[in-house]
């Protein structure tokens, strides 16, 4: 089969890799580009160099078939995808630098009539900002349709789920935003080379705008739930019950409490929202600062409850930010478990993760801190705080809690 098109992608981590290899495993010649030399290195010896089922395979399928190949310098291709993190300033704005630093890595290798599509997390205009880092840097092209020196820019927003992302990168829709509608044309031919979903075709701002949007509802949902969760609390109501009765409704669906919402997703989105319109985004920076707070009132719990021990010693079930994952960036959990440590020097605070090998240096350093096997911590308890749904503690004999003081914020054993 001969290759469909050349394709590269700048950025080869847990989207821009999967994005990278099914487009070579779908006929697509695909070079990856990357800053960091062992990503490189491990994926040209056909290795992945994080964690997501069935990636590997396809990766070292693809490699070994010449079809992928990955490199620190960027090639000229007829299309690129740039999938580099977009991380948001202190004012909750976004900071720019990696995207400006892929179109300045990509403008010199433009001829014109090449498709640029930014896949990462954007604020509304982050797309055709881009165009216009590659037009500072190569002024003899254009972005306007039609001339022979046009460059075609598109937004096409990745909606995978972590731990799911070789099924949903195939089977989901996929929102294709051109900043004309040459290049949506053309963005969509070229996803259309892998995705079986359907492939909504609309303007940049709007597929920028529409990732933010499902991230933000989501977040306003949890913030919803965890609302009645603190209600609940005061009313002496099992909030867990509430919902899943009023969920019974044909057009009731309340998400899951919890420790609080964690993730570089949803706990980061809205803020593009509410940076885009301060005075109006209300909603979303609200349910923003509930789900910020839910670990002050996790906090207070425990440290009402241990003020009844002299010296007490504390279970915390999970510090990953969500069940079965190994990933505890801005995790509540790991939060939570940090600021007990700190605030209750006299407490001991034994950590349950089955998913990391060992504590994070933020916890292993503090004196009062033990990474524990979950049996071994609850049996040494005096509180049994669960701040994560890990399949390991589901499944847990409840006999073991009998005698214990339990903080349960994910409603595990009820
Ligand atoms: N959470 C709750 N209650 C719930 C559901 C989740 O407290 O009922 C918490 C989780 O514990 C976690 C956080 O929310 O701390 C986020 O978890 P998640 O599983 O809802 O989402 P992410 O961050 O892993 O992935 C999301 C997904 N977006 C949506 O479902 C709308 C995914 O499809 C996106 O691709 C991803 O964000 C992304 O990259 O934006």
């Amino acid at each position: 089969m001969e290759p469909t098109q050349t394709v590269c992608v700048v950025g080869l981590g847990y989207i821009g890799l999967p994005t990278a290899a099914i487009l070579a495993a779908n006929g697509n010649d695909v070079t990856g580009v990357d800053v960091n030399p062992r990503h490189v290195e491990e994926i040209n010896a056909g290795r992945v160099p994080f964690v997501e089922p069935d990636l590997e395979s396809v990766v070292a399928g693809v490699v070994a078939q010449g079809r992928l190949r990955a490199q620190a310098t960027v090639p000229h291709a007829q299309s690129y995808i740039v999938a580099v993190p977009t991380p948001f300033t202190e004012t909750y704005d976004v900071d720019p630098k990696y995207v400006r630093a892929a179109a300045e890595s990509i403008a010199p290798q433009l001829r014109g009539g090449e498709l640029v599509i930014l896949e990462s997390t954007s604020p509304p205009g982050l797309t055709e900002k881009m165009g216009e880092y590659i037009i500072a840097a190569r002024p003899d092209l254009t972005l306007e349709p039609g001339e022979h020196n046009t460059i075609h820019l598109a937004h096409c927003p990745e909606r995978v789920l972590p731990g799911r992302i070789m099924i949903e990168i195939v089977d989901n829709d996929r929102i294709i935003g051109g900043v004309t509608e040459q290049a949506a044309e053309k963005a969509r031919d070229l996803y259309a080379t892998f995705c079986k979903g359907e492939l909504l075709m609309t303007d940049a701002r709007t597929a920028e705008m529409a990732k933010l949007v499902e991230n933000s509802y989501r977040d306003v949902n949890i913030a919803f739930a965890n609302e009645l969760s603190v209600i609940s609390d005061r009313l002496g109501i099992d909030v867990w019950k509430l919902i899943e009765l009023a969920n019974h409704h044909p057009r009731v669906n309340i998400l899951q409490p919890g420790p609080g919402v964690g993730g570089h997703c949803i706990a980061v989105d809205p803020w593009f929202i509410v940076a885009a319109a301060p005075e109006d985004a209300k909603l979303v920076r609200l349910a923003r600062e509930v789900n910020d707070a839910k670990p002050d009132f996790v906090l207070e719990k425990v440290m009402a409850k241990a003020a009844k021990f002299r010296e007490p010693v504390i279970a915390a079930l999970g510090i990953a930010f969500k069940a079965d994952i190994d990933d505890l960036r801005e995790s509540p959990s790991k939060s939570i478990v940090e600021r007990l440590s700190a605030e209750i020097e006299h407490a001991q605070v034994l950590v349950v993760e089955p998913n990391v090998e060992a504590l994070p240096a933020s916890l292993a350093d503090r004196a009062n801190v033990e990474h524990a096997e979950v049996e071994d911590a609850i049996e040494r308890a005096d509180i049994v705080l669960v701040l994560v749904d890990h399949h390991q503690f589901k499944t847990l004999d409840r006999e073991i809690l009998a005698e214990k003081i339990v903080v349960d914020t994910k409603g595990l054993w009820r």
